[in-house]
């Protein structure tokens, strides 16, 4: 973001055959601990009861594997998003190629292509989440223990990079409120601080010369705007597991937010009575506010926020539609903002 212009994705690097080899790599590592149950099929064998509905909205063919073992059955009984906004949007869904092959993940490289093709050897089994601050519950947890009382549910949002591409993706996961409920934060929780894993012998960006990043990759949200039902936490996309390109195990996704609050493969919350720092603001205060609602009137010092670029762009459609303020969800979050001035709570 800092550095360098968004990059279009080159023909060779949505191949259905490297995003296939790239997905069957991960999934032998993560089947690698499964506890019964078949190890691969199609979506369209083994998805059950809203499988139908998950597999008509995706535009490829879903490989399948068995629940890595924290997941027990929750994958097999995810609740379709309604048929009405926020959680769901009309607009055509960005493809499964695209999500997975256009991403920004540092740890992995600079470059959109990078996270796909340097992620192979991630690992995400076994993980753990660290609580600490403000809660009642501290602790370090194992993530299947986490995700125990959570119920899976599938939401399509649209996601707006603050470098003016978006798309419509089909997460699966829960709301973020969920998970917080169950550390029972004080009444001095104020702010919630999310960091990623540092895992540098898998993640080719930690070590590089190119890095700009002072890791482990940080994020936070006022209290309440965690605490708000579109604020969601991603263990999926399409009806299948998160690959470790859009960050897997468990990731944040903020709606109404640029895409750099939606911190990936998070392993720490810390529950705060003070405003944490953050990764994009840290490194360029002026041009990454910690707010960072979407918002087409606050211009990014180097670029105009008001238009956004849908993906996929192919060479007959450029797809360029206005952005929306708050990316289009302000009936639910414009009051966490009232009397605030958003010019200066970028
Ligand atoms: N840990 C971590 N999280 C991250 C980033 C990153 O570089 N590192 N990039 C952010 C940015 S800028 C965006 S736009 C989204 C992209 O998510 P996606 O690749 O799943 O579409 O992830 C966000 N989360
Ligand atoms: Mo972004």
């Amino acid at each position: 973001m800092l550095i360098k212009k968004p990059a279009d994705i080159k023909p060779s690097e949505i191949t259905p055959e490297s995003v296939y080899r790239n997905r069957r790599k991960f999934m032998t590592d993560s089947a690698a601990l499964v506890v019964g149950g078949a190890v691969a099929g199609t979506a369209g064998v083994s998805l059950a009861q809203n499988g139908d509905q998950l597999k008509a909205r995706a535009p490829v063919t879903l490989q399948r594997t068995a629940p890595a073992y924290w997941w027990g059955e929750k994958f097999n009984s995810i609740k379709p998003a309604p048929d009405s906004e926020p959680f769901f949007t009309g607009e055509a869904l960005t493809p499964y190629q695209d999500v997975t092959r256009y991403n920004n993940f540092y740890e992995f490289g600079m470059d959109k292509g990078d996270p796909s093709s340097n992620s192979d050897e991630f690992k995400v089994d076994p993980w753990s989440l660290t609580v600490s601050g403000e809660v009642a519950k501290p602790g370090t947890y194992n993530l299947e223990d986490v995700l125990k009382p959570v119920d899976l549910e599938e939401r399509i949002y649209r996601l707006r990079c603050v470098e003016a591409w978006s798309m419509v993706i089909p997460w699966v996961g829960f709301p973020l409120a969920d998970l917080i409920k169950q550390f029972e934060p004080t009444a001095k929780a104020q702010y919630v601080e999310f960091e990623t894993i540092v895992q540098p012998e898998t993640m080719p960006g930690i070590n590089s010369r190119f890095a700009i990043v002072d890791w482990p990759y940080r994020e936070g949200l006022r209290m309440d705007e965690a605490m708000n039902p579109l604020a969601f936490m991603a263990v999926g996309l399409y009806g299948d597991f998160l690959p470790p390109q859009n960050g897997a195990p468990m990731r944040l996704v903020v709606p109404w937010k640029y895409g750099f609050k939606s911190i990936k493969s998070i392993v720490r919350i810390n529950f705060r009575e003070t405003q944490p720092n953050t990764t994009w603001n840290d490194l360029q205060a002026n041009e990454y506010g910690f707010y960072a609602n979407v918002n087409p009137e606050v211009h990014h010092p180097r670029w105009r926020q008001d238009m956004e670029r849908r993906l996929p762009q192919t060479l007959f459609s450029r797809q360029y539609i206005e952005t929306r303020l708050f990316n289009g969800y302000g009936e639910h979050v414009a009051h966490l903002y009232d009397g605030m001035d958003l010019a200066r709570n970028y």
